[in-house]
């Protein structure tokens, strides 16, 4: 059986699978069940008011006694007021996206919290890692969401071989193949998102996890790169308008105002059309809506298939 892995030492935790703290999606339904299932449940706080993370914290230690994460989103305008809840809440892990949390490692190490920063790139790996980080999360840009520019393929074995701490390899990952791919790149473990969205505990609207379903291996686009910010989604009647205005040299200032509130409107309100569907390139693959348990059980049971088929293979003679 697959085990020994070095991130589940570290987290305490059964299987070396996390879910991607994902924003509106990242409740205490889908975060305990993931916990309860022996991976890495991780709440997605994204820019909601410090009052919710709150809520989400307690909700989910009413569902779980297993270890589970908070994602801080580095650009939620309730940034110092989240750090300082779960300060206070003493969270025991914590996951960083969409900027450099470096300036927050030294007071975090102190406390004892272990942290895991998502990166994009080998220099900001490097620079965590000397700050303190217990892992890094390299995630290519085929996810959902604000993505960096290099591939899961090209990121994970490059950051592995530059870093000491474990590698968890998030980017176009929803199988057990996607699970031996990246521990042969080098990492200890997996970050999905996607993913998790299709199970049955996670309450994002049952339109979205439909959009997914159908999507094929072309159903997402990246918009926002004039912005500075570039993020991947479902392609819909929103992604149009957005390159639209994006081609015409839209403002920063207007792209922005149309991008507002959109990403509720569709992973909540399930507006497929003019909501926002953050969702990465392996939508294409995922085929059906399974419980939490299932969807990590068939993932460790496929993986371990994976391996042993390719210990048959010879390289040579
Ligand atoms: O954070 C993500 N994915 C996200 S955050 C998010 S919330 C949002 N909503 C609307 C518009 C934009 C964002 C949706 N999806 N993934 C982790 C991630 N972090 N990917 C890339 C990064 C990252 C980017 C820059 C990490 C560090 C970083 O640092 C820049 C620097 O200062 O070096």
């Amino acid at each position: 059986m697959l085990n020994n892995f070095a991130v589940c030492g570290l987290l305490n935790i059964d299987y070396p699978i996390i879910q991607g703290g994902m924003a509106w999606l990242g409740t205490a339904e889908l975060v305990s069940a993931v916990s309860n299932a022996g991976g890495l449940g991780v709440i997605g706080s994204g820019d909601a008011p410090t009052e919710w993370l709150g809520q989400q914290i307690r909700r989910t230690r009413e569902r779980t006694d297993k270890p589970f994460a908070v994602n801080i989103m580095m650009m939620s305008p309730f940034l110092a007021d989240n750090m300082k809840l779960v300060a206070d809440e003493k969270v025991g892990i914590l996951t960083f996206g969409g900027g450099n949390p470096g300036g927050y490692l030294a007071d975090l190490k102190e406390a004892g919290v272990k942290v895991m920063p998502v990166v994009s790139s080998i220099a900001l790996a490097r620079r965590l890692e000397r700050l303190g980080a217990d892992a890094v999360i390299a995630e290519g840009m085929e996810s959902g969401g604000h993505v960096g520019e290099t591939t899961t393929m090209a990121l994970v074995p490059q950051v592995a071989g530059n870093v000491k701490v474990p590698v968890i390899a998030a980017g176009g990952i929803a199988d057990g193949r996607g699970l031996v791919a990246a521990l042969a790149l080098g990492a200890q473990g997996v970050q999905m998102g996607t993913r998790f969205i299709c199970s049955e505990e996670c309450v994002a609207h049952p339109r979205f996890k439909e959009q997914i379903i159908q999507a094929h291996d072309r159903a997402t686009i990246v918009t926002g790169v004039s912005t500075g910010h570039p993020v991947r989604c479902l392609e819909n009647k929103l992604t149009y308008r957005f390159t639209e205005l994006e081609k015409a040299g839209a403002s920063k200032a207007e792209l922005e105002e149309l991008g507002k509130g959109k990403l509720s409107l569709g992973v909540m309100q399930g507006d497929i059309e003019q909501g926002s569907l953050m969702a990465g390139q392996i939508a294409g693959l995922i085929r059906e809506v399974k419980t939490v348990k299932a969807i990590i059980h068939d993932i460790m049971a496929e993986a371990q298939q994976v391996i042993d088929a390719l210990g048959n293979h010879r390289m040579k003679g």
